[in-house]
Parts: structure tokens; sequence; C-alpha cells
């Protein structure tokens, strides 16, 4: 089916990799030679989400306006990634079935806590483990994984080009 799209939602810790898989991913579909459109927090939390926070229904509606947005994209033929937290699994149910069957592929970016904290590139988890940061996922808010994701990548175990390749094999399959 080469002309159909599908949403690749990516789902997982602050810094598990989710942006920089999304973004590898696309410019691998750009050469391609799909359409693609990427929706993470630079497009969407500064613009169409600037109204929500962190708090639990907040997280909830931006998650159920991004599905909803991600479900145009799809219908106007677009590969849709979206790169987001994304941490309740009722929320990213509700995502699915929006959709056709088969067209929304579940990746879990599965980096540990551990491994996200070591890492702490924007300084969030330090301050997070402070209190200055409130309802921070993995330290005072929850992030419910997947149960059965159509792919999951560990960024301390494999290499991005790696979850690209393992993320388009899967979606050769489903779009
Ligand atoms: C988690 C937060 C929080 C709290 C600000 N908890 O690493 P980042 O900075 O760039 O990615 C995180 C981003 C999460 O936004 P999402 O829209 O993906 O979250 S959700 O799907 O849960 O709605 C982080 C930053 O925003 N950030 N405060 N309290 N991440």
């Amino acid at each position: 089916k080469g002309q159909s799209s599908c949403v690749i939602w990516l789902t997982g810790l602050s810094g598990s990799g989710k942006s920089t898989i999304a973004n590898a991913l696309e410019q691998r579909l750009v050469q391609l030679g799909r359409h693609t459109m990427l929706l993470d927090g630079d497009n969407i939390r500064h613009g169409l989400n600037k109204d929500l926070g962190f708090t639990e229904e907040d997280r909830i509606e931006n998650i159920r306006r991004i599905g909803e947005v991600a479900k145009l994209l799809a219908e106007a033929g677009l590969i849709v990634i979206t790169a987001f937290i994304s941490p309740y699994r009722a929320e990213r149910e509700m995502v699915r079935n929006l959709l056709p069957a088969g067209e929304f592929v579940e990746v879990h970016v599965s980096t540990s806590l551990e491994e996200c904290e070591r890492r702490d590139v924007k300084g969030l988890y330090k301050k997070a483990r402070k209190g200055s940061i409130p309802n921070f996922t993995g330290i005072s808010a929850p992030y419910e994984e997947p149960l059965s994701p159509g792919v999951t990548v560990d960024t301390s175990l494999v290499s991005v080009d790696k979850a690209v390749a393992m993320i388009l094999e899967s979606i050769g399959l489903n779009c």
C-alpha cells in the first residue's frame, strides 16, 4: 500500500530520545519520497496547545487535540509522526480508536528513567527532584508503559539509525 498514511506515535519519558528518533525518521521518510508531518512540543505546545500545562487534565487535553490533528493530517495522506510523553494508556488508546484499524503505530521509546535522569540533557530531572517542577513524569507524575506497542526502542541499547530501521520495518507492514 504505497499511498496510504498512518500515525507513528512515539511515547516515552522526557529525555528518552523521542524527538531525536522522530526527526531522523522524518528525514528518512522524506528521502524515500513520502510526505510527512512531525508534531512535537515545538510546534504544538508553543502554538495550538499553549494554554495547557502538565496537570493530568491538561495532558489529557493535550493528547486529545494532538490526536485529532494527527487524524486530519493522516486523512490528507501524510505520514504523521508525533513525539509526546503521552503518559496515559487510555489517551493513547483513544487516539488509536480515532484512526482506521492499523493506522496507529505505537512506538515505545523505552529508555529507562535511570538513563534519562543520568543524561538530564535539559536539567529538568534535577529540578524535578528538588521539587521545583511539579507533576514531572517519572518523578512526581505517572508514566504508563504501553502493553503491546508496535515497536519498542531503548536508546541506551540501540542507535538512532537502528531505531529508525525498526520503525520503518514495522510501517512497511502497516502503511
Ligand atoms: C514532564 C515536562 C514537564 C513536566 C515541562 N513533566 O524533555 P522535554 O521537556 O523537552 O519534554 C518534556 C515536555 C513534555 O511535554 P509533552 O507535551 O510531551 O507531555 S505530555 O504528553 O505528557 O502532555 C519536558 C517539558 O515538556 N516538561 N514540564 N511536569 N515534562
